[in-house]
């Protein structure tokens, strides 16, 4: 080797090492912060949790030092990825007491799953390990730490989410991270407000109004093209806000829509508590309207969940009977609408629609065979059917409870664009391209929105001129019923085929297939729940009381095979 050249060597060894030595100051620096502001945020001894589902949910109590943890692994995913990150604290659908938090990536998307591992290490390590479990993220995935890390957080209405949401903000700080806290958001309005600031305001203002603004211009420009058919009445709507973050978010956003959508208020948190006997999991599970909701026959009613990211519909006949428009319904009406645009508009983009084993089997047969689109099941949770909805030009997802969204491929929206900027294009086609670029606009594609996803229904219904009823005519949904099991570890159930059928305990598939042979068009499976200690069973078949008679046997099956506590299942009736 020449001497010049080795001395080159030499010189950057030597920087190396100088830039070795200041990481190695800043982060000394950084855990003198951290140890000390981790003492203010205490694991209780022997506590474990997991990133589940959606994040830690636990009674509110137990959370404090996973939020201070979170606020580290925030600033971490940031220093890594060089973005802003989300920290949400909500626990969603579940009671007042508890809460929870969840990560969101750059592009608004949920964390990236490798690092709900590290999440996990972090939150269980014990007081005196936190700096080692730290310093073993920082090594694996080899992070600079004297890159700056820039947080979002947000937090529902609970009353323990302020202080939670300090603890959040705190951890970020003792890393040196920068924060801006949201305060009181939707979980989609902070998904939505991490992907503008990255994509640089390319999706949009990242401020709770330029997400109104957004959104509802796109509603007025929809509603422009409204069926001559459709009256006044139309306008109506009755919202339930599960009394949380969503009613006080719908009310500020009411003066952005102009009166083209006329929205009775309830359950908005002024009286009665969060998610109690009212609420998008209420609704849906139950099957029946939430409390403190005051609707006339046949109008339209929807219900959000506490933090705004599940929608369902409903009406009550005049016979009094409670027709439920969940997930299913809502992917049905928007994927019908996208598809009937795409022909109109001659665009040659493949959509499908991504369900879990949750869906109903109607609305599977509905859109397979009489609007032969392509369905997709995954397994439950939105981080799969998201990722499955990727795939496609246009995905469509839905979970049946209610939370569900659209994509759209970079490359469809370009398509969709060029066309309706063509000054050659025909009429119909241009009409179509618009009205496909304005449903583009209202879609928060990040995650799944109630407030976003009802401007779309709302729009949709009053373009084809459509009725909650004709739209609940589509297809006839089959009897379902869901409950849950107590076990002593719900992690014996394994499951495969996107968790439709079980491998574990030994016997229990058998058992389940044989009893589901018992009914006519039945269908039933187990899985344990991701967010709660519980088996959840779901069943479905011809009739209300096979189906609930089947999901009784199959809980019994489950307590007997799964090492059921507590008492035996009751029958339904
Ligand atoms: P678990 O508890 O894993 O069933 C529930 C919902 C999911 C998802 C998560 C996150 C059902 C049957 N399960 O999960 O779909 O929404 O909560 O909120 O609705
Ligand atoms: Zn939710």
């Amino acid at each position: 080797m020449n001497v010049a050249l080795h001395n080159s060597y030499r010189d950057e060894e030597e920087k190396e090492e100088v830039n070795l030595e200041s990481r190695k100051v800043h982060m000394m620096a950084h855990f003198q912060d951290v140890s000390k502001q981790s003492s203010l945020h205490p694991k209780p001894a022997e506590l474990v949790s997991q990133y589940g589902t959606a994040g830690f949910r636990a009674n509110a109590k137990l959370l404090d030092h996973i939020m201070f943890r979170m606020g580290l692994l925030a600033a971490l995913r940031s220093k890594k990825t060089k973005a802003t990150i989300g920290v949400m604290v909500t626990a969603s659908h579940n009671p007042e007491e508890d809460n929870g938090v969840k990560l969101i990536d750059p592009m608004g998307e949920m964390l990236l799953q490798t690092w709900e591992s590290y999440a996990t290490q972090l939150a269980n390590a014990e007081q005196e390990d936190l700096l080692t479990a730290l310093k073993d993220v920082i090594e694996k995935e080899a992070i600079n730490m004297s890159q700056e890390a820039n947080v979002f957080v947000g937090k529902d209405t609970r009353s323990s989410s302020s202080s939670l949401s300090q603890a959040v903000l705190d951890g970020v700080a003792a890393l040196g991270g920068h924060s801006k806290d949201y305060g009181l958001v939707t979980t989609p309005q902070l998904h939505y407000m991490v992907r503008c600031q990255n994509t640089q305001g390319k999706y949009g203002e990242a401020t709770v109004e330029g997400y109104y603004k957004k959104l509802c211009q796109a509603f007025i420009q929809l509603i422009n093209n409204k069926a001559s058919n459709c009256t006044d009445d139309q306008k109506h709507l009755s919202v339930d806000g599960a009394n949380g973050i969503g009613a006080l978010k719908v009310h500020e956003m009411e003066s952005h829509l102009k009166k083209e959508l006329l929205i009775s208020l309830f359950n908005d948190g002024s009286k009665g508590k969060l998610n109690h006997q009212c609420g998008a999991d209420f609704v849906k599970v139950q099957q029946k309207p939430p409390t403190g909701i005051e609707i006339n026959p046949g109008e339209r009613g929807c219900s959000f969940d506490g933090d705004a990211d599940r929608i369902v519909y409903y009406y009550t006949d005049s016979d009094g009977r409670f027709h439920l428009l969940d997930g299913d319904k809502i992917a049905t009406l928007i994927s019908t609408f996208l598809k009937e645009l795409l022909t109109q508009a001659s665009l040659d983009l493949k959509i499908a629609v991504v369900q879990t084993a949750y869906a109903n089997g109607s609305s599977t047969h509905y859109l397979e065979n009489t609007m032969k689109v392509t369905v997709v099941c995954t397994k439950t949770g939105v981080k799969h059917l998201h990722h499955a909805a990727q795939e496609f030009d246009i995905g469509v997802y839905f979970e049946a409870n209610g939370h569900g969204t659209v994509l759209f491929s970079e490359a469809a929206e370009e398509k969709i664009q060029q066309l309706a900027e063509n000054p050659g294009t025909d009429d119909e086609r241009k009409r179509a391209a618009l009205l496909l670029q304005n449903t583009v606009n209202v879609i928060n594609q990040t995650v799944g929105d109630a407030i976003s996803d009802m401007l779309l229904i709302e729009a949709i219904l009053a373009i084809k001129g459509m009725t909650i009823q004709q739209w609940d005519a589509m297809y006839t949904d089959l009897p379902n019923r869901q409950l849950k099991v107590k076990v002593s570890d719900r992690r014996v159930i394994d499951t495969t085929d996107a968790e439709r059928r079980a491998v574990s305990p030994a016997g229990l598939q058998e058992a389940i297939d044989s009893l589901v042979k018992k009914y006519k068009q039945a269908r039933s499976f187990v899985r344990p729940s991701g967010t709660e200690d519980v088996v959840r069973v779901y069943a479905e078949a011809e009739a209300q009381e096979s189906t609930d008679a089947l999901a009784h046997e199959v809980s019994l099956a489950v307590y007997r095979l799964a090492g059921g506590v507590g008492d035996e299942p009751k029958p339904l009736h």
